[in-house]
């Protein structure tokens, strides 16, 4: 496992690649919402683009999508999601349909996008019209399993955290839960960063200051993983 410092933190929301070396990480909160596009070569990572919300939207999960060069941005109560062209220059407000309770985590799969709206549901939404195509329900065991947060696909699997718990969760094209990852010592080493740095921990929001953002890295097969407003971006094996 690698560390890589992120020079500012962020209330990080999605998280993806763009290509080997650009990582793309959407955040949130009222008056601080960004779109940022950062380097991983650079120590820390550097912001190389930057983008900030509308003050009035609280932005959630972001997928690139290669087909078109297009960048998604969900927020999160307000119903709108926004697209960006290559140079991150907005061009299309969108609507999130109604059957989305809230706009969560997103990924997208051969074309279509899938997003997560807290619930256990996941939808399959048409990233030109922006309309449900179809869904999943994300069971444990035959129960359904809530909160699904940010997503990522890779090869035929959905990864997924769960809002508020340490665990990556593998799913099955299907919904079916494949495989648990237990991700606390990442949280650790966070907790043990602040201690060392005369941070105080317990002056952090315990409710949101939780993990969220995955994005697998193909080039290396390994998934870069954080929190929201960490200082670090985490590249895992998972095994
Ligand atoms: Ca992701």
């Amino acid at each position: 496992m690698k560390a890589y410092p992120i020079a500012e933190t962020r209330f990080v929301e999605g998280l993806e690649f763009i290509d080997e070396t650009h990582l793309m990480m959407s955040s949130g909160s009222y008056g601080n919402s960004h779109l940022d596009i950062l380097d991983i070569e650079t120590d820390p990572m550097e912001t190389i683009k930057s983008v900030q919300i509308s003050d009035i939207y609280f932005g959630e999960g972001v997928t690139y999508v290669p087909e078109t060069g297009e960048t998604i941005m969900l927020t999160y109560r307000k119903r709108k999601a926004f697209r960006f062209n290559q140079d991150l220059e907005l061009i299309e407000e969108l609507t999130i349909p109604s059957m989305i309770k809230e706009g969560w985590g997103m990924t997208h799969i051969d074309g279509d996008l899938l997003v997560s709206d807290g619930s256990q549901m996941l939808y399959y939404v048409d990233p030109e019209t922006f309309e449900i195509t179809s869904s999943i329900a994300v069971t444990d065991n035959g129960r359904p399993l809530t909160r699904i947060n940010e997503l990522e696909h890779v090869n035929g699997k959905i990864y997924a955290n769960v809002f508020q718990l340490d665990t990556l969760l593998e799913i099955n094209m299907d919904g079916t839960v494949a495989q648990k990852y237990d991700l606390s010592d990442l949280l650790k080493q966070e907790k043990q960063y602040l201690r060392d740095h005369g941070l105080n921990w317990s002056s952090y929001d315990h409710a949101n200051n939780v993990l969220n953002g995955i994005a697998y890295h193909e080039w290396t097969d390994t998934f870069f993983v954080t929190g929201k407003n960490w200082h670090f971006i985490y590249q895992i094996r998972l095994n």
